[in-house]
This record gives structure tokens, sequence and C-alpha cells, in this order.
């Protein structure tokens, strides 16, 4: 019995189809979604702006490995390629951290499992992930070297430029609406 913390994000293609298709493929599971913002691309590969929101989801049958598995499936299912690391994707979903409910707790997994890392070994470093986390869950707390940080003071140790680059948008992955900001596409 699992809650974890994904988050999604896609710039090519129908970027709003792409996040909405992991909050209908995990449907039942979802406890909550955040909004969708605009984010420049991270990590210095040069591509369109991204599309970021983030999921809570909760199963009483699922292992942390089995959100990876899900959402990795949901990436093959958006046609995502993979080519270069931190390059254009239609669609990723990482598991940003994950916890097991034990007598009545939430206990966060730590795993320096490559498959699966834990909590994501960026996820501290990202504006994209922690502003909307934030959002949804005002009292995050995340383990970075062994220290339980809030991700607030995380946040708050993150460049201003790139904090003010997360932009929040009307877009919801919720409500019924298009994407008239997909990548390459009208503005
Ligand atoms: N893996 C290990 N731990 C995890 C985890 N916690 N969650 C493994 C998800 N996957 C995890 O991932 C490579 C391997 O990481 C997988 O085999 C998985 O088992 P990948 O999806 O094949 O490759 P990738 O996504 O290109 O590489 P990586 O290092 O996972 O990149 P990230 O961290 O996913 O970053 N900028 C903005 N603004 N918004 C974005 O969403 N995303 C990225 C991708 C870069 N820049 C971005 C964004
Ligand atoms: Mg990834």
């Amino acid at each position: 019995m699992t809650r974890a913390v994904l988050s999604i994000g896609a710039n090519l293609g129908d970027r709003l189809g792409h996040l909405r298709s992991v909050v209908d493929g995990f449907g039942h599971r979802v406890r909550a979604v955040s909004s969708v913002y605009s984010t420049p691309p991270w990590g210095g590969v040069p591509q369109d702006d991204y599309l970021n929101a983030i999921v809570v989801v909760d199963d009483p049958a699922f292992g942390c490995h089995d959100w990876l598995r899900e959402g990795q499936r949901l990436e093959r299912a958006a046609d995502r390629v993979r080519e270069v690391r931190w390059g254009a994707r239609t669609l990723d979903v990482d598991v940003v951290w994950c916890a097991e409910h034990e007598n009545g707790e939430l206990r966060a997994l730590r795993s320096a499992d490559p498959e699966l890392t834990l909590p994501h070994p960026q996820a501290h470093r990202r504006a994209f992930v922690l502003i909307p986390w934030l959002e949804v869950e005002p009292d995050a707390v995340l383990e970075v070297d062994g220290a339980a940080r809030t991700a607030r003071e995380l946040l708050d140790a993150i460049d201003a430029t790139e904090r003010a680059g997360v932009r929040p948008t009307e877009l919801s992955l919720t409500a019924a609406q298009g994407d008239s900001t997909s990548a390459g596409g009208a503005v």
C-alpha cells in the first residue's frame, strides 16, 4: 500500500493531452492534481518550453515500482522516444517521492537503485517540481543527503530567475479544454 508524488512533463505534440493521459490513466488512484505550469527547459538541452504538473496517487495494492512501471507504460502510450537525456519528450513521468502505509503512518522510501531512485535525485533542485508540489501539499518534506527538508526551504534555495520562470497557466488537467499553446503552435 503506497502513496506517491509524480512529476509529469511534456514539451512535444499535444502537451496537455499527454499530461491528461496520466490523470486519466491513474483514474481512481489520483488523490490530488496541481495546476498546469509553463516551465522553461531544465538541464541545459535547448528545446521548447514544457507543461508540468504534480499528481498525487495512492493505491492499496501498489508498491513503489508499480508507479514507475505504470508511468513508463503511459510514456510509451504517448509515443515517447528515449533519445537525449533531459531532452524533448512527449511525456515524462517521474516518481518524486513514494511512501508505504505502515501502522497508519506513511514511511517515505529511500532507494539508491538506478532503476528507481527515491526520492528522485533531481527533484530538490527543480522549481518545476517543487512549485506545483507545494500547491497541492504545502507541508511537503523531502529527504536530501539524509536530512529531511521542507519543499518550501528547498524552493527558497533555488535561483530566483528559475523560480520566476515556472508560471501557472489557465489550463486544467481535469476540466475539458484544449492546449492553445502546443509547442510549435500559435501562442
Ligand atoms: N529512474 C530512476 N529513478 C527514477 C524515478 N524516481 N522516477 C530511472 C522515474 N524514473 C527513474 O529515465 C531514465 C531512467 O531513470 C529510467 O530507466 C528509470 O528506471 P528516462 O525517463 O528513460 O530518461 P530521462 O527522463 O531522459 O532521464 P532522466 O534522468 O530521468 O531525466 P528526468 O529527470 O526525467 O528529466 N525541464 C522542464 N522544464 N520540465 C521537465 O519536465 N524533464 C526533464 C527530464 C529534463 N528537463 C525538464 C523536464
Ligand atoms: Mg524521467
